[in-house]
């Protein structure tokens, strides 16, 4: 039933390479502002980055198709930036700024958009989970055909709340991709000091649910196994895991000690792994492009990212009054 991916790109078009160069670029840019953003103190509160990651959520996207829906957890803004929310707004959230996803009042783990089908951003370990079969449970109720990409990490894979979903999902089978975000480390803790069985991809064979573990540092290898997944979904045949290996560069969140894993550890797979050094050979080896263009490209993010950060500096903080506003959902909104 599970099975270790094995399959390896063929043709890609240059263009695509070159847009998956671009957004993972985005994020990886983005986040590095946000690291000296909160390092001037500009962010308060809790702080997740997703630098490493990005090959992860840039393949998925390229798999997705509009109207599918995204959910994970507090390491949230790679996410964001990958559904095509604006990295203005999700910056003014850090800094809790009314131009702000929520307004400036929900800050980093808690943003949202109907728009782009993001549906958080959740801060308690697992809970997105349940909640990502249940918009997969509102498709399937609704017959239009749409797929909820669920993420999670290696730690929250030992919840017990990730079997009750995993059961209902497959016995309802709902539309649903649990992609288990394996980056090895839960907070400080290693995955082999917490977790008995490390293939995460085959925790679904209980329930008969189909896994595949994938390279999460090599963006075509994400979008090949996230375009099965979808096609299994789409099909009405139920759940599918994807338990997709990554690393992250930086702490836990921005206070982490980093004590639990070596420089070295770190510094290795950077220099033998990193998902945007990945593409950008295979850019300059297809000669699909050049050092010039690939330096254009860079300039033109870091500007975007730049703005980004000047408008979460110049946009002012909420008022006051919307203390109050937000709590609950109105009763005269259709759909609240
Ligand atoms: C229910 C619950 N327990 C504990 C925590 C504290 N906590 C926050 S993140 C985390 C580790 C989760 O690791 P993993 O699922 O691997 O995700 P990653 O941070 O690596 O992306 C823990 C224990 C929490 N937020 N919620
Ligand atoms: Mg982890």
């Amino acid at each position: 039933m599970a099975a270790r991916t094995t399959t390896r790109k063929t043709n890609v078009a240059a263009e695509d390479l070159k847009r998956y160069y671009r957004e993972m670029l985005l994020i990886r840019r983005f986040e590095e502002k946000a690291g000296q953003l909160y390092g001037m103190g500009l962010i308060g509160g809790f702080c997740h980055l997703y630098i490493g990651q990005e090959a992860v959520v840039v393949g998925l996207a390229a798999a997705a198709e509009d109207g599918d829906k995204q959910i994970t957890s507090y390491r949230d803004h790679g996410h964001m930036l990958a559904t095509g929310m604006d990295p203005r707004g999700v910056m003014a959230e850090l800094t809790g700024r009314v131009g702000g996803y929520s307004k400036g009042k929900g800050g980093s783990m808690h943003m949202f958009s109907r728009e782009k089908n993001f549906y958080g951003g959740h801060g308690i370990v697992g809970a997105q989970v349940p909640i990502g079969a249940g918009l997969a449970f509102a498709d399937q109720y609704k017959g239009n055909g749409r797929v909820t990409f669920t993420y999670f990490g290696d730690g929250a894979a030992n919840q017990g709340q990730i079997y009750e979903t995993f059961n209902m999902a497959a016995l309802w089978k709902l539309p649903v991709i649990f992609v288990i975000e394996n980056n090895r480390y839960a907070m400080g803790t290693a995955q082999k000091r917490s977790t008995s069985t490390p293939e995460l991809y085959t925790r679904g064979a209980a329930f008969g649910i189909p896994g595949e573990q994938v390279d999460g540092m090599d963006v075509l290898a994400v979008k090949e196994a996230g375009e099965k997944a979808v096609a299994h979904c789409r099909a009405g045949k139920g759940p599918y895991i994807l338990e997709v290996m990554t690393y992250r560069y930086r702490g836990h969140s921005m206070s982490d000690p980093a004590k639990y894993r070596t420089r070295d550890e770190v510094q290795q797979v950077r220099e033998t792994r990193d998902c945007i050094e990945h593409v950008r050979s295979l850019l300059l080896q297809g000669k699909h492009a050049s050092d010039d263009d690939l330096k254009a490209i860079d300039k033109e993010i870091r500007a975007v990212v730049n703005e980004a950060a000047e408008f979460s500096k110049d946009s002012p903080e909420p008022p006051l009054e919307e203390l109050w506003t937000d709590v609950y959902a109105e009763a005269d909104q259709p759909g609240a």
